[in-house]
């Protein structure tokens, strides 16, 4: 075959935007890309507790607006593009956007068409997206980070400060054996939280995670002694973490975090110390946000306190941006980072920060967000770049979809994959 017709297979022919609904029933983005041999449509997730450095997710007037952009001003620029070259249409999209933040067309409608031209380039040419983001040695399997009992911005008002207790099952030897650990564990936590909070009923948050009323202790018991129990029955290594979501809990006029549960607040020091003594009791192998998004230093502080024991994770410190990166690592403010591609607008950009994070040494968790669609794009995300975490939440159809596709893609990989390489802090 000759390359020019190798090439014309990729080939946008038409783009096309519409609404669509999230799991929290918000509407948000999908978009279609055709090529002349393919097809790609993806869809933007959502924040709860997003931070304030993350692009703008939606132009002035909303999703309609972003919509008409997309049907009227885009699909014409993207027509005759080649959408094997996932750069040059990335950079497109911050052409024709013109600001720094995407507040111009939204981040989540950049997103959108910036993943669905990746699907519709590997839907061209033929081959798996996971391999078309990563190559052909891209078969390493992540770990999940499954989120067992959910409290903050995530739930409601009696349930923990602290928005997500979390396990990795790291003895694993599967995805799909990672995932049985992982409902296990979900399963029986629901068991104990019965005894520990008469008046739990079942009720799950956004991401599938139980909530209760109890408060940050109780649950980091009741997840703990579970894991316990469930990694001697199933005979499989379970580490335990948490997401503190601390900019939710942050007050930036009075300088402290409010427990909104307990009616007071800690101060920053206060919190730093509270950090310290959960990780040290309950042997946390993983902290995300412990602190709000503009304490650098104080993630510094924890780093050098708790980093040989602890990932010490940044989301909406990092908010997937390179610059914000190179700040972190030039201060050492953390040594793990969450890639959520919505939060800078395209894959090209999350590429890069990835780059950069990695280069300083920074472990890659690859996330979702609490409000989700069937979109499984994640999953081919952390495949590809290779990125040995994977945080997509527990249960229900939109967590699950991501689960599965994982599933479907350690299948296609069976005779080359492995297991990703976890850190010292999560194997020790
Ligand atoms: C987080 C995410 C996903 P949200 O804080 O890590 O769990 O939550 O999408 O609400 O920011
Ligand atoms: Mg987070």
């Amino acid at each position: 075959m000759r390359w020019e017709n190798l090439l014309a297979e990729t080939i946008i022919e038409d783009v096309y935007a519409r609404k669509i609904f999230d799991s929290r029933g918000n509407p948000t983005i999908e978009v279609e890309v055709v090529t002349t041999d393919g097809f790609g449509r993806a869809s933007a997730p959502a924040g709860a507790s997003t931070g304030i450095y993350e692009v703008v997710p939606f132009p002035k007037g909303g999703i309609d607006e972003a919509v008409r952009l997309v049907n009227e001003l885009i699909c014409e620029k993207l027509v005759g593009m080649d959408s094997a070259d996932q750069n040059a249409i990335d950079c497109l999209l911050h052409e024709i956007d013109g600001t720094d933040n995407f507040s111009r067309i939204g981040g989540a409608t950049a997103l959108a068409i910036s993943v669905a031209v990746a699907k519709a380039a590997a839907s061209s040419l033929g081959v798996p997206l996971f391999q078309h983001i990563g190559g052909v040695f891209a078969a390493e399997i992540p770990y999940p980070l499954g989120n067992i009992i959910g409290g903050g911005k995530h739930a409601g008002e009696r349930a923990p400060n602290i928005q997500e207790f979390l396990v990795i099952p790291v003895g694993a030897k599967s995805y799909y054996e990672t995932l049985e650990v992982c409902f296990r564990v979900h399963r029986e936590a629901g068991k104990l939280l019965k005894k520990v909070d008469k008046s739990f009923t079942g009720g799950r948050g956004d991401e599938g995670a139980w909530v209760a009323n109890i408060s940050d202790d109780e649950a980091l018991q009741v997840l703990s002694e579970t894991c316990r129990r469930v990694s001697d029955e199933v005979g499989c290594k379970i580490v335990l973490g948490i997401d503190v979501a601390s900019s939710s809990l942050w007050d930036p006029e009075k300088k402290v975090y409010t427990l909104r549960r307990e009616g007071r607040s800690r101060s920053r020091e206060e919190q730093v110390n509270y950090v310290i003594e959960i990780v040290e009791r309950y042997d946390l192998r993983y902290v995300e946000d412990p602190l709000h998004e503009e304490d650098f230093e104080g993630f510094s502080y924890l780093v050098e306190t708790l980093g040989r024991k602890a990932l010490i994770c940044g989301d909406d410190l990092f908010a997937t941006n390179a610059t914000r990166v190179e700040k972190g690592l030039k201060l050492k403010a953390a040594n793990a980072i969450i890639i959520k591609p919505n939060q800078v607008g395209t894959l090209t950009d999350a590429y890069k920060t990835l780059r950069v994070a990695r280069t300083g040494g920074l472990v890659p968790v690859v996330s979702h967000r609490s409000g989700e669609t069937e979109d499984s794009f994640i999953s081919h995300l952390a495949v590809g770049l290779r990125c040995p975490v994977i945080k997509t939440g527990v249960l229900g159809g939109e967590r699950i979809v991501k689960h599965n596709e994982l599933i479907r893609i350690e299948e296609m990989l069976e005779n080359v994959k492995s297991m990703a390489e976890l850190p010292s802090q999560l194997t020790r």
